[in-house]
C-alpha cells in the first residue's frame, strides 16, 4: 500500500502500511533512513523549479525529506487528514504552526489550562509579538461563545487536558467557532488521545498537533512532534513556520523511531487504556484518595463527552491525596516501580506533580486562575502487568 488513504482498510493495518511501498524500495521491510543535508539536481532549471515549487522533488532537508515523508503520509492516514508535517518536537509543531497563522493585533481564543510550554510561548512568546491570547473554560460553551470576536484567529485547545483531565467537547467547539466565523481555525492538541482513540478532524477541527514523543514514539526514547490538516495549510507551515520560523526539523533516524512506534499503536493504546481504567477504579475506592480524574469513571463530570468523541478513555490520570501536596510528595517519594518523570505514553508507569514539574512556569496564582491545583499528582499509565502498577501505588499510598 502506498500513500492513499485507503479507508477500506482498518486502523491498525493502516498503522503498519500506510505510506510506505517496499517495491519501491529494493524489497526492503522497513524505510531506509535517508541521511541526507541535501537533493542534487539533474540540471539547473530542475533545481529552480523545486525551489519555486513548480517541479515535485525534495531539495533540502530543513523543508522535507524522503524517509520524513513516509511519516507525514502515514499520520495524515490515521488523523485522516489530507497532509502532515513532523517536527523536531511537540513545541516544534505547536511553534510553528502559530506563527504561521497568526500576525500582530490577531486573537488567539485557548482554554484555560494548556501544557505548561504550550502555555509559557502564548503568555511569554506570542503575546511579546503583539498577539492577544484570551482564555476562556471551553467546558462552558457560552463562555467560548461570547469571547469570540473579530480578531480570533485561532482557537486552541487540548482534549482530555494537561494536566486535569477536563473533556472538552471538539465538534460544539468547532462549530462554534466555524458559526462565527468560517475563517477561524481550530486547533486540538491530540497528544493525550492519539488518532487510535480520536481523530478531532473527523469532528471539524482544522488541524491537529502532536508532541509524537509520547504514545506515538511510545517507548521514551525520543523527541518529535507533528500536525496535520489540509494540505494547504500544511505547506504555509512547511515553508514558514518550519523552514524560516523555528528550523523545527525532524531527524530521519527519529522519523524511523516513530514509524516503528506506530505500528504497534493500537495494541499499546489499549492495554494503556486498560490499565489506567483498572487503576482509576482502585484508586477512586482507596481511603487515602480525595478525588481521581479520569473519564473512564461513570460518575466524572467528562464521562458522556468523553464516551461520545473517544474510542476509549486513555492512558492517562490525575489525582488528589487527601492530605494534600504533602500527602502527594510522601507517595511519589515511596513509588518502587513506577517512575518518578515527567512526559507520558511510555511502556514504563510514569508519574509526576504538574504545580512542580510539567505546570511550573505558571506562577502559584496562574496556577489558580488556569485550574490547576497544587497537589494534583498526574499517573501515565504504562504497559506492565497492572497487578504490579496497582501494588506499587497502594504500597506508596498505604500509612
Ligand atoms: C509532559 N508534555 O510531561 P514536546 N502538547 C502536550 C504535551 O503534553 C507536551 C507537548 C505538547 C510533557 C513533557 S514537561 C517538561 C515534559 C499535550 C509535552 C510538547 O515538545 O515533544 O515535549 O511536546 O506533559
Amino acid at each position: 500500500m502506498s500513500s492513499d488513504t485507503n479507508s477500506k482498510l482498518s486502523f491498525a493495518t493502516r498503522s503498519v502500511h500506510a505510506g510506505y511501498d517496499s517495491t519501491a524500495n529494493e524489497g526492503s521491510l522497513n524505510p531506509p533512513i535517508y541521511m541526507t543535508s541535501t537533493f542534487t539536481f539533474d540540471n539547473v532549471e530542475q533545481g529552480a523549479g523545486r525551489f519555486a515549487g513548480e517541479q515535485q522533488g525534495h531539495f533540502y532537508s530543513r523543508i522535507s525529506n524522503p524517509t520524513q515523508e513516509i511519516l507525514e503520509t502515514r499520520l495524515a492516514n490515521l488523523e485522516e487528514g489530507e497532509a502532515a508535517l513532523a517536527t523536531a518536537s511537540g513545541m516544534g509543531a505547536i511553534t510553528a504552526t502559530l506563527w504561521t497563522l497568526v500576525a500582530p493585533g490577531d486573537q488567539i481564543l485557548v482554554d484555560e489550562t494548556l501544557y505548561g510550554c504550550t502555555f509559557s510561548f502564548m503568555e511569554h512568546g506570542l503575546k511579546k509579538f503583539g498577539v492577544d491570547i484570551c482564555y476562556a473554560d471551553f467546558t462552558n460553551h457560552a463562555e467560548v461563545q461570547s469571547k469570540l470576536t473579530d480578531q480570533t484567529k485561532v482557537v486552541y485547545f487540548e482534549t482530555p487536558v494537561n494536566p486535569n483531565m477536563r473533556v472538552i467537547d471538539i465538534a460544539a467547539i468547532s462549530a462554534l467557532a466555524k458559526g462565527y466565523s468560517d475563517a477561524i481555525k481550530v486547533i486540538v492538541d491530540n497528544t493525550y488521545c492519539t488518532p487510535a482513540l480520536q481523530r478531532p478532524l473527523t469532528m471539524g477541527a482544522d488541524l491537529v498537533v502532536h508532541s509524537a514523543t509520547k504514545y506515538l514514539g511510545g517507548h521514551g526514547d525520543l523527541i518529535a512532534g507533528a500536525v496535520v490538516g489540509d494540505a494547504e495549510t500544511i505547506h504555509q507551515i512547511r515553508l514558514f513556520g518550519l523552514k524560516d520560523m523555528t528550523g523545527a526539523v525532524i531527524a530521519p533516524i527519529t522519523v524511523f523511531l516513530i514509524l516503528r512506534g506506530i505500528k504497534t499503536l493500537q495494541l499499546r493504546m489499549e492495554r494503556h487504556c486498560q490499565n489506567a481504567q483498572a487503576i482509576a477504579e482502585m484508586l477512586e475506592q482507596h481511603p487515602a484518595v480525595d478525588q481521581v480524574f479520569f473519564p473512564g469513571l461513570k460518575n466524572d463530570p467528562w464521562h458522556n463527552v468523553a464516551a461520545k468523541q473517544m474510542d476509549d478513555f486513555g492512558g492517562m490520570i490525575a489525582l488528589e491525596l487527601k492530605g494534600g501536596y504533602k500527602a502527594g510528595v510522601r507517595m511519589l517519594n515511596k513509588l518502587k516501580l513506577a517512575k518518578l518523570a515527567v512526559s507520558l505514553g511510555d511502556a514504563e508507569t510514569l508519574i509526576q506533580h504538574p504545580a512542580s514539574m510539567t505546570h511550573s512556569v505558571y506562577t502559584v496564582e496562574e496556577r489558580a486562575e488556569h485550574g490547576i491545583s497544587e497537589g494534583l499528582v498526574r499517573i501515565s499509565a504504562g504497559l506492565e502487568a497492572v497487578g504490579d502498577i496497582i501494588a506499587d501505588l497502594e504500597q506508596a499510598l498505604a500509612d
